[in-house]
């Protein structure tokens, strides 16, 4: 840094860095100018990837002058600030977002056109940043630009994976994992900083000293370490000049190459530790709802939130006031992954700011707080002492002092409860010792909260009950939102524009004035309006799914849509089962198929690697599809889709296609799902159980416009206390027998029974998720969409309501609540 007192003698260098001319012909200057300086070369010698490329960086210079000066505001006004940390930040194409916020779209486009660019194809050239697994790396996203938007100043703390979620492929209907290498063709949004590199200590052992002033300390003494360096990226607010940070983390070698081993021959050897540290993150654990690669994904987790809170005091407590820090920061603990900044933050306090360990401990609980993303027990990281003290030693023993003094409170307020006191403890005993990091959480946090209101409900009620008695007042909720500007203006123009016109602007950064809609329900051109959007929407979506993945779409279908994460507990199996008894019916004359609605049922879903029945259900998918989509007596009637790779980009253009959105979980398994937002602030009606965020859509939409069926989750629960037995409900359902019978006999495996057979048997025998004690209500409550289906009046009034009664699901509003209820910060302006 050269500083504040770093004195420039030019007057330019003085004045405050300016945007280019926001006009067509000062953004085809900027743009040719990039092609010539950055990408070196002429206009007529450019290739598509270097108009982008310098598309990309022009709509940046825009950003750039605002950018600087919000961090210097920040700076200067010492105001408290927004530390996001997540180990994922699932961003979605960056320009579309980066031209609609600086309100460049138009310009943008005759500036190119003028070049003999169509703009359509450089944005296509775009390869989304997949640091994600899907539902919480998303709504990250969602957050930083949604607090952007609002003028919060916020930190989005990450890490660079350098290879992004696996892109899938299918061979044979089997999902094929290949590495997403985002980074090949550049990575223009991207501002790297070598110079503020820090460096993360591993390993080793600890040791007591006795310091100057007498006290007995404990000190880590590492065994090796790494260098985090950043990578800065602009997060734009929607037309306000707003620019926060994202800063994500690479991994890099202290010392990264040894000349003299090189010279002795052994090349492999000369750059070990090099490779070494890069694996740390290399890639972005393909996992959900599990924990998984055990040791690395620690080292992940310990990386970047070191670098982060390193980087936060480097950055903005430059007067090296530690004490100010929860007036200057509310780190949220984007759930279970980066809690190892609790110990850190401690770590850093006592061992090298040398506070006591009282003042160190009331300054960390203020500044962070805790949201847990899920209900399922194996998705809560536990982390074994074993390798913790391995990797972390100093940590592991700071957390049994956290552990000891949280008991010894518990054991004051409830004597003679020695069971409670184990139940509470941080430190599992079975099945081994082992850190349960959402009790570290929440002991630490000031605030924990669940992401919708059933799913708060259940973790007071269940996951953290004992926790929730002790502090109620610790325990909140904030409902899930998702930014209207990347779902719905930018993925769906045609609506947005028809919103436009009737509500006038606004609605945009005030989501809940879609209510103003509500009247136009009743107003028939305006259905027809709405009608004409869907319909083009298919279109567009027929015309991407022909040339990306090369299936037809049929015409005049419903548009029946599945998309997430592939996992039991949502239930794809389900969806797969209706299908199966649809066309086990047709096929056995059970079933006319002029009785049947023509719909076309699309499947958007990646499986984590290690996950066997994940994989099987995609292949079953697959092989269903091929053996129905061939089939002559279904083929008008029944149409089954597949894209492979779902990812952030195809669901902007699937999404506002949807007549139907599924979200079919069993009840209290899905904490809130922003999937099912997405739908139905598009305009698709939703088929789902009473869950996550579910609930909540169909108490502002209506039961009219919302289709529920199966079990409540206090049902769930009384099924699971009688004893479960899924086989009942296929010997007592002839058409659930059929549709498994057609299965297992080895129709969709060319004969072989033997393909299928592992995921007929755990639908039978064990069916954790109840798939089979559901069936019966999914299939009449499918028939009851065929019939509503079948008045498209109705259908387009309920599908309008559905947009009009959306609006609470913006992250505008979550952010709202997050800061009322958990941060307490305040916009800049
Ligand atoms: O809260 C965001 C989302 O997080 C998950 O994806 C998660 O990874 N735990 C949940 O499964 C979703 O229900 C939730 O919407």
């Amino acid at each position: 840094h050269v500083g504040p007192s770093f004195q420039p003698t030019h007057p330019l260098a003085l004045a405050p860095v300016t945007a280019p001319p926001h006009s067509v012909d000062g953004f085809v200057r900027e743009f040719l100018r990039e092609l010539n300086t950055s990408a070196g070369v002429t206009l007529s010698r450019s290739t598509v990837n270097d108009q982008y490329l310098s598309l990309a960086r022009t709509v940046r210079h825009y950003l750039s002058a605002r950018w600087l000066e919000n961090t210097r505001k920040i700076r200067d006004t010492k105001a408290k600030m927004v530390g996001y940390l997540s180990a994922e930040f699932l961003l979605g194409r960056q320009l579309g977002n980066a031209l609609l916020a600086t309100d460049l779209e138009e310009i943008a486009d005759k500036a190119l056109a003028s070049c003999g660019i169509d703009i359509a194809t450089l944005r296509a050239q775009e390869v989304e940043p997949g640091l994600g697994n899907g539902g919480l790396g998303r709504l990250a996203a969602c957050f930083i630009d949604s607090l952007a938007t609002m003028g919060v100043p916020c930190i989005g703390y990450g890490i660079r994976y350098e290879y992004g979620i696996f892109r899938q492929t299918f061979v044979d209907g089997q999902q094929v994992e290949q590495p997403d290498t985002w980074l090949t063709l550049g990575s223009p949004w991207e501002f790297p900083h070598p110079e503020h590199a820090v460096q993360v200590d591993f390993g080793g052992h600890t040791e007591k000293y006795t310091d100057t002033d007498g006290v007995e300390r404990s000190r880590w003494v590492p065994a090796w370490n790494v260098l985090g360096m950043p990578f800065n990226y602009m997060v734009p607010g929607y037309q306000n000049g707003q620019v926060n940070t994202l800063r994500l983390w690479s991994a890099q070698a202290t010392k990264a190459f040894d000349l003299s081993i090189f010279n002795s021959g052994d090349y492999a050897e000369a750059v070990r530790a090099q490779t070494f540290a890069e694996n740390i993150t290399k890639v972005l654990y393909p996992e959900d709802s599990t924990p998984q690669g055990k040791e690395l994904r620690l080292q992940q987790q310990y990386f970047f939130v070191a670098c982060s809170i390193r980087d936060f005091l480097d950055r903005f407590i430059l007067d090296g006031d530690v004490r100010s820090l929860p007036d200057r920061v509310i780190f949220q603990l984007n759930d279970t992954h980066p809690v190892i900044a609790v110990p850190e933050l401690m770590r850093v306090l006592v061992d090298i700011e040398k506070l006591e360990w009282e003042e160190a401990w009331e300054i960390t609980k203020k500044c962070f707080a805790y949201t847990c993303h899920t209900l399922l027990p194996e998705a809560l990281e536990v982390w074994s002492t074993e390798l913790l003290g391995r990797l972390l030693p100093r940590h592991l023993e700071i957390i049994y002092r956290i552990n000891d003094e949280f008991l010894a409170e518990v054991r004051a307020a409830f004597p003679n409860d020695e069971m409670r006191a184990r139940q509470m403890s941080i430190i599992a005993e079975y099945p081994e010792r082992a850190v349960r990091m959402a009790y570290l959480a929440t002991v630490a946090g000031s605030k924990v909260n669940g992401v919708a209101e059933l799913h708060s409900q259940l973790l007071r009620d269940k996951v953290l009950h004992d926790f929730s008695e002790y502090w109620p007042e610790k325990f909140t909720n904030v409902t899930n939102g998702v930014t209207p500007r990347r779902f719905l203006r930018l993925a769906n123009p045609g609506l947005s524009e028809l919103i436009t016109e009737t509500l006038g602007t606004g609605w945009l950064t005030d989501l809940e004035r879609l209510a103003e809609l509500e009247p136009y329900a009743e107003d028939a051109e305006f259905r027809a309006a709405f009608v004409r959007i869907k319909a083009a929407n298919k279109t567009r979506l027929r015309r991407l799914l022909e040339a990306r993945d090369e299936v037809a779409v049929p015409d005049g279908h419903l548009l029946d849509v599945m998309v997430k994460r592939l996992h039991e507990y949502k239930r794809q199996s389900l969806k797969l089962l209706h299908i199966v008894s649809l066309y086990e019916q047709i096929v056995t004359g059970k079933l006319s198929a002029d009785e049947v609605t023509p719909r076309t049922f699309v499947f958007g879903a990646k499986a984590a690697p290690g996950y066997r029945i994940a994989k099987e259900t995609i292949h079953l998918i697959n092989s269903v599809a091929a053996v129905v989509n061939r089939d002559p007596l279904v083929k008008d009637v029944l149409k089954v889709v597949f894209p492979s790779n779902y990812n952030v980009t195809l669901a902007e253009t699937l999404i506002p296609a949807a007549d139907l959105s599924e979200q079919i979980s069993l009840a209290g398994k899905e904490a809130s799902g922003t999937g099912n937002m997405k739908f139905a602030l598009n305009g698709a009606l939703t088929i789902g159980t009473d869950d996550g965020a579910n609930v909540e859509i169909r108490k502002l939409v209506g039961d009219d416009h919302f289709f529920l069926f199966g079990l409540s989750e206090p049902e769930v629960t009384d099924l699971q206390t009688a004893g479960y037995r899924s086989h009942e409900f296929y010997e007592s359902d002839p058409q659930l027998k059929a549709a498994l019978d057609l299965i297992a006999s080895g129709h969709f495996s060319g004969g072989d029974r033997g393909v299928f057979e592992p995921l007929v048997s755990n639908l039978l025998y064990d069916d954790r998720f109840m798939a089979l004690a559901d069936f019966r209500s999914y299939v009449d409550t499918q028939a009851k969409v065929d019939a509503y289906y079948a008045d498209q009046d109705a259908w387009a009034r309920s599908a309008v309501l559905n947009v009009a009664r959306s609006g609470y699901f913006s992250s505008d509003r979550s952010m709202r609540d997050y800061i009322d209820r958990i941060w307490h910060t305040r916009p800049l302006r």
